[in-house]
């Protein structure tokens, strides 16, 4: 009875989102991602958590409809808790039950999370909404909408918007504009005036060497970055490629195609030597990349930006005088020679995480600064409001030595340029072209800093990817029984190698994941890895073939 009024407009709205009978989601990696016309009831359902959630934390909520990585068919959605972070494992539980009720059962499903939660429904809710490019996209956040307004919550559609800056204003509005305005205006003032003021420490940059090929990817990115572009005072001059006039959305581009293919996106044509980079399908994923005199493709990955990133603010911490602990977060993809570079030769602090920025986030909370990265480019760097308050002390002390003062300005204009909500392709562009800058490098010899090993992802279909559990930050597989043991015989046979299997949480797909000495024994392995996985794990259509 004590909902009745709002029940009754759920119940109405709902049934021009009605679930397909017997149809079971799952909340993956970043969310609900499957074919768009399966998710019109998600994103009406996820209006409705959005907007509990809003009601239990008395803040603001993002609903990002995105599919990123995925081809331009799919579709998904990303839901932002108030500090701008992924949302609670808690409510992700709740996501899924309320996602797989069956029409007839919404209503109770939706009760029981007001009552676990205790959920004061007469609190007021506010939710921002966001969506990509993709052609599913406008109808999908629309059905969010609805969601929000079944159950009497405010809402503002942001429309069109890179899914980090969805995060970035929900963290603005929520912290009283502290971490800057909650517009895309002011986005992009605050990282590119923090740009200009990192690029002024930049001695004798010749016009080449402000130059950046981006691949868009045929998404939203490639939107932000030309509406961008203008504030950066020609201090980075950027061409820009897929933009979306002509091709398919992270068709034969993207991060992810240029991560996994380890070749140039179709599409960019850049001079040997000269810098690129290629953002993915909601722009919160970069990789760079070189093509050498010889035509050798080099890829800087995220295990490449994250060691760029630490050794620059590791220099600064020595510069500035300060004591504060950095740690590098990565997952178990990370390139062996970036783990052993970062712990040995670094000496800095490394961690493992489960594959998923929010894993990564929270181990990065625990440091004074945080760098994460995932290989495939997805990530940012945490500062604790401590560290912050020292490196503003330092700035403003009369007793500061000059050397001291001037590398804490630039800790501050770093900490400005950084999304530190989420992982951000805009803002780390930003950042890695300004320490480029400052330290007059080269991609070359950026790219020089460690030499990566072979490596080679793969995917393998299986009738039920859940048959696959896994163990110590997902490296070693505990289901089912057997494949464990079969990697490790396989990883025997060659030289520094190492091995793992997990089922994707963005994909209908086991990824494999080898690394070796040379890239003919990284192939045979991560080839006969695939085969045991096809075997044990019941492999559907073909069996893998040798690359
Ligand atoms: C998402 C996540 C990333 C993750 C990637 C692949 O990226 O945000 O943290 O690495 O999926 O995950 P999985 O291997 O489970 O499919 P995006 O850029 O697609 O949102």
């Amino acid at each position: 009875l004590l909902f009745m009024a709002e029940f009754l407009k759920v119940s109405q709205l709902s049934s021009q989102h009605k679930k397909p009978v017997g149809l079971v989601l799952q909340y993956g990696t970043a969310g609900f991602r499957t074919n768009a016309e399966l998710l019109d009831h998600i994103m009406f359902r996820m209006g409705l958590l959005a907007t509990l959630r809003s009601k239990k934390t008395k803040a603001t909520i993002g609903v990002m409809v995105t599919a990123s990585h995925n081809p331009e068919e799919d579709n998904g959605v990303k839901l932002i808790d108030p500090m701008g972070e992924m949302v609670t494992a808690a409510w992700e539980g709740y996501a899924t039950q309320l996602a797989n009720a069956e029409q007839d059962d919404l209503l109770t499903a939706l009760k029981d999370i007001i009552e676990k939660e205790a959920i004061n429904m007469s609190q007021g809710a506010n939710v921002f909404v966001g969506k990509d490019t993709r052609s599913s996209s406008a109808a999908l956040s629309q059905a969010v909408l609805d969601g929000v307004s079944a159950l009497d919550g405010q809402s503002k559609d942001y429309g069109l918007v890179t899914t980090p800056q969805l995060h970035y204003m929900v963290c603005c509005l929520n912290t009283q504009g502290k971490y800057g305005d909650a517009t895309v205006e002011g986005y992009y003032h605050k990282l590119c005036q923090a740009f200009i003021q990192l690029t002024k420490n930049a001695s004798n940059c010749t016009d080449d060497q402000k130059h950046l090929s981006v691949d868009g990817a045929n998404g939203i990115g490639a939107l932000k970055v030309r509406e961008m572009e203008s504030r950066l005072k020609r201090e980075l001059q950027i061409s820009l490629f897929n933009d979306g006039s002509k091709g398919k959305l992270n068709h034969q581009c993207g991060a992810d195609f240029v991560k996994v293919q380890q070749k140039p996106p179709t599409g960019l044509t850049i001079n040997p030597g000269e810098r690129g980079c290629s953002f993915d399908g909601d722009a919160d994923r970069i990789v760079y990349y070189y093509t050498d005199s010889e035509g050798q493709f080099h890829l800087l990955d995220g295990d490449k930006i994250a060691t760029l990133i630490s050794t620059y603010l590791k220099e600064l911490l020595t510069q500035a005088g300060l004591d504060l602990k950095i740690a590098v977060v990565q997952t178990a993809y990370a390139n062996g020679s970036s783990t052993h570079y970062l712990e040995n030769t670094m000496k800095l602090i490394v961690r493992c995480a489960k594959t998923g920025v929010k894993h990564l986030h929270h181990a990065a909370q625990e440091f004074d600064i945080g760098v994460y990265f995932e290989a495939n480019g997805h990530g940012t760097v945490l500062f604790s409001k401590a560290a912050e308050e020292k490196i503003q002390h330092l700035t403003e002390d009369p007793n500061t030595n000059d050397e001291s003062k001037r590398a804490a300005l630039l800790l501050q204009s770093t900490i400005n340029v950084i999304n530190q909500t989420v992982g951000d392709a805009i803002s780390d562009m930003l950042l890695i072209e300004a320490i480029l800058a400052i330290k007059g490098m080269t991609v070359q010899q950026w790219d020089a800093i460690y030499s990566d090993l072979p490596n080679r992802q793969l995917k393998v279909k299986v009738s039920d990817r859940r048959v696959i559990d896994t163990t110590d930050a997902e490296r070693r597989a505990v289901s089912p029984a057997g494949l464990q043991e079969a990697i490790d015989s396989l990883v025997k046979k060659y030289k520094q190698a190492r091995s793992f299997v997990r089922p994707s949480g963005t994909e209908d797909v086991v990824r494999v994941y080898a690394e070796a000495e040379t890239q003919e024994s990284t192939d045979a392995l991560a080839h006969e890895v695939s085969l045991a996985v096809y075997r044990l794990a019941g492999g559907v259509g073909d069996e893998p073939k040798p690359l």
